[in-house]
């Protein structure tokens, strides 16, 4: 990869799932080898004809320190997250030094990835872009992953979420679920609709994943079910705002040093 010569990347390879339409050719074109017997048990390395063997490869290039950090395999502490902790640790942090959400405006703007839009809604309060995250390559449902969009640009994450965005909310979880069950007749019983907190990105974005698919971050401590939300502010206008809310950081992660530091941790 030429592109990569003299300039830091992250580069993330992995094995897509096997899908079942090709399942005849892969026991019909592929070699075996065995590698034990044991009564009715055998086990082999097969050999998958190329086209059957595609390794999927996202690149970020040129990569901040930051992209490196991030994906290293580093051990996580839970932190718990007060109002006072938000206002006077995380968001002194996340305004210092949070990602560029450049990417983010690309996609609103139709600067990228406009052909991968799957529904927009351009309302400016209401709005949204629905559109396939870039770790599913989209050729199985298997592992469906889209993500919502906000044309609205000051909503950081769910911390700044108040009754006021009740429906903003609520457009996106009843319109996204529309956009999946025409284009890929999956019901809303068949998906996972949720907010990461803390986010990567400071951008509010919504995650729908397929409910079968154990995506990375949909664990408890980290996955906010999009309906829960909104029931959360429907119960109370400011709960997010005055909750204490919990998340994992990692060793690495400067916001944890944060918390260290104000010894909240
Ligand atoms: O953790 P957080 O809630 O911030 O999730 C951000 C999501 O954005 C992740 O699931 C990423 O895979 C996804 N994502 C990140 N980037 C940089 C891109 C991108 O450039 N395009 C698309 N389609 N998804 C992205």
């Amino acid at each position: 990869m030429q592109l990569l010569a003299d300039q830091n990347a992250v580069v993330i390879l992995e094995k897509t799932p096997i899908r079942e339409d090709v399942l005849a050719e892969i026991f019909t074109a592929s070699t075996l080898k065995l590698q034990m017997r044991n009564d009715i048990y055998s086990t082999y390395s097969l050999h998958a004809p190329p086209h059957l063997n595609e390794i999927k490869a996202t690149v970020m290039c040129p990569a901040t320190e930051k992209h490196v950090k991030k994906y290293q395999r580093k051990e996580s502490f839970l932190v718990e997250e007060t109002a006072q902790d938000y206002e006077s640790i995380t968001l002194p942090y996340i305004k210092k030094q949070s990602f560029s959400v450049q990417w983010v405006y690309n996609i609103l703007d139709k600067k990228a990835e406009s052909e991968r839009i799957l529904f927009e809604d351009p309302h400016p309060k209401l709005g949204f872009v629905l559109l396939p995250d870039f770790k599913w390559d989209q050729k199985q449902l298997d592992d469906l992953y889209l993500m919502a969009i906000t044309h609205q640009r000051d909503i950081k994450s769910l911390r700044d979420l108040t009754s006021q965005h009740l429906p903003l909310l609520e457009n996106i979880l009843q319109k996204g679920q529309e956009a999946i069950l025409k284009h890929y007749s999956l019901p809303a019983s068949k998906m996972r609709i949720y907010l990461h907190y803390q986010p990567s990105y400071y951008h509010l974005h919504v995650h729908f994943t397929k409910l079968d698919f154990e995506a990375p971050g949909c664990r408890v401590e980290r996955a906010h079910l999009l309906a829960d939300v909104i029931q959360n502010l429907r119960s109370d206008p400011n709960y997010y705002k005055t909750r204490n809310l919990y998340f994992p950081l990692r060793a690495d992660d400067g916001l944890l040093s944060q918390f260290k530091e104000a010894g909240r941790l």
